[in-house]
């Protein structure tokens, strides 16, 4: 994928002013309503049909839990009866969500990889 391409990975956020920084960033730039993907799932940690719990996501570049986390007020919710597994930041108000994975076209915040 294009972030793996250019030597990247999905970006973690690992505290408010990263999160912050990034809404900020896309607010500038007249993206404030476009959610952004990171690299954050509770795949691998969900079995089947589990309920949601925020708790279960993690950093795919670590395997850690969250940590800091900014999720909107009901979510993680796995909207309807839909598999929300991939994080996505700058959402509703710059909260956080989970959404299906092969959501349509969503930007997407690349960083270097930590050696
Ligand atoms: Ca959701």
């Amino acid at each position: 994928m294009y972030c793996a391409a250019s030597n990247m990975e999905l970006a973690t956020i690992s505290s408010k002013e990263e999160d912050d920084a990034l809404v900020a960033y896309m607010k500038r730039n007249g993206y404030e309503k476009e959610p952004l993907w990171v690299f954050g799932t509770d795949l691998g940690h969900e079995k089947r049909n589990e309920a949601p719990n925020a708790a279960h996501f993690s950093w795919m570049s670590t395997g850690k839990p969250l940590g800091y986390s900014n999720w909107l007020p009901n979510e993680p919710n796995h909207s309807g009866a839909k598999m929300e597994h991939c994080l996505e930041i700058n959402f509703l108000q710059g909260k956080w969500n989970d959404n299906e994975c092969n959501t349509g076209s969503r930007y997407f915040v690349c960083q270097f990889q930590k050696s």
